[in-house]
């Protein structure tokens, strides 16, 4: 098939699984076209079948927003012509599900242009409930071709909230487990903790700054944290408060979570919503065992005390209380990393879930 993907070229995790589907499916002989106002962050555009469309979008004095909906509208329907595209997935339903429906309409004369909408957290829970693109999300919801969620947690909010009558399939996230994988040997120095995320409000990451002051009360542990974003500064500033700036290390953003994972022993994330948490779901795979929040999908992925362990948002006490147990006992977190290994094979690995994508975009072409 020849599928034109758009999704947030940065660092998030809708753009990280919109990527990397596309990249999978261009592996299964699919020709994949991204349609995005910059190369998404881990897509090799060397590789075969995979192209690159830029949106550009140009500004005016009058326009006080450049309207980006209209240029990715324009650019969708006119690759979809020029690259004979059977059919558009987008990720993240703002704008890019009502760019879809107008590329469609705009096209409709001439040929079909199928559009899948995937839902992936903060486009249902924050920002479409917003009033402001509330009626706009809930209509171009029920105008897609398709819709997938990546939680079954995701998908229930959608029909509550926005009162959706048509299907939506959940399709969860997946993970590469021949690329992620467990360290083949103990790393050196102190056990470590990770938190990776684009440290914005939802994500808490002052409650990680928080656990390792915590912990180290009686352990000599670490604190890694990838990414940035707006609550980084408040990171830093809670660690010299708290004393413990020494023990941690902003590393900035990541490109390869694959190879950081394994230097790592616990992953933190102590968000207050999370519809998948995607970093948890690697860190399983590379058998790195989650400490994460009871909230949204998380339950979906993490099996509370098999594969990781999830406790109440904000509960430092137990959330510490959690890494001290592995901490202290190197037989259960060898036993843990396994199981969430397995779970993440079992269950999410990639090779069982594009093949939904791909049965979905069958029905959706017809
Ligand atoms: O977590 C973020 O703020 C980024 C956001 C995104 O859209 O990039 O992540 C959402 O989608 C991810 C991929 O499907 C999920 O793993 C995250 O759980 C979800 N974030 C939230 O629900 C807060």
């Amino acid at each position: 098939m020849r599928i034109g993907i758009t999704c947030y070229p940065t660092y998030g995790g809708s753009g990280i699984v919109a990527t990397e589907l596309g990249s999978e499916l261009a592996q299964r002989g699919h020709e994949v076209h991204f349609i995005t106002y910059s190369n998404p962050i881990r897509l090799d555009p060397a590789q075969p079948r995979v192209f690159f469309h830029e949106v550009e979008v140009s500004s005016y004095p009058l326009f006080q927003h450049p309207p980006y909906m209209l240029a990715l509208a324009s650019r969708m329907a006119e690759i979809a012509e020029w690259h004979n595209l059977d059919l558009l997935h987008v990720h993240y339903a703002i704008p890019h599900s009502a760019s879809a429906m107008l590329a469609r309409q705009m096209l409709a004369a001439r040929r079909r242009l199928p559009y899948v909408t995937t839902l992936h957290g903060t486009d249902i829970t924050i920002v479409g409930t917003d009033r402001a693109y509330f009626p706009i999300t809930q209509y171009t919801i029920e105008q897609s071709d398709a819709v997938t969620s990546i939680s079954e947690d995701l998908r229930r909010e959608t029909v509550e909230v926005f009162k959706i009558r048509r299907e939506i399939r959940v399709i969860p996230n997946f993970v590469n487990c021949d690329l992620y994988l467990p360290a083949k040997e103990p790393h050196e120095g102190r056990p470590r903790l990770l938190h990776v995320s684009n440290f914005r409000a939802v994500k808490r990451v002052g409650d990680c700054v928080r656990i390792l002051a915590e912990v180290r009360k009686d352990h000599d542990v670490e604190l890694w944290m990838a990414g940035d974003g707006p609550e980084q500064s408040g990171a830093e500033n809670l660690a010299h408060e708290l004393g413990v700036n020494q023990y941690v290390k902003f590393l900035g953003k990541q490109d390869h979570i694959e190879r950081l994972l394994p230097q790592c022993d616990i992953l933190l994330l102590p968000s207050r919503q999370e519809s998948f948490g995607l970093v948890a779901l690697e860190a399983m795979a590379c058998g790195v065992v989650p400490v994460a929040t009871r909230v949204g999908g998380l339950p979906e992925v993490v099996i509370h005390g098999e594969s990781g362990f999830l406790e109440g948002v904000g509960d430092i006490v137990a959330q510490s209380g959690r890494v001290r147990e592995l901490l202290d006992d190197p037989v259960l977190r060898s036993s843990m990393a396994r199981k969430a290994r397995d779970r993440a094979q079992a269950v999410f690995c990639s090779t069982k879930i594009i093949p939904r994508y791909e049965q979905l975009y069958t029905e959706v072409v017809g």
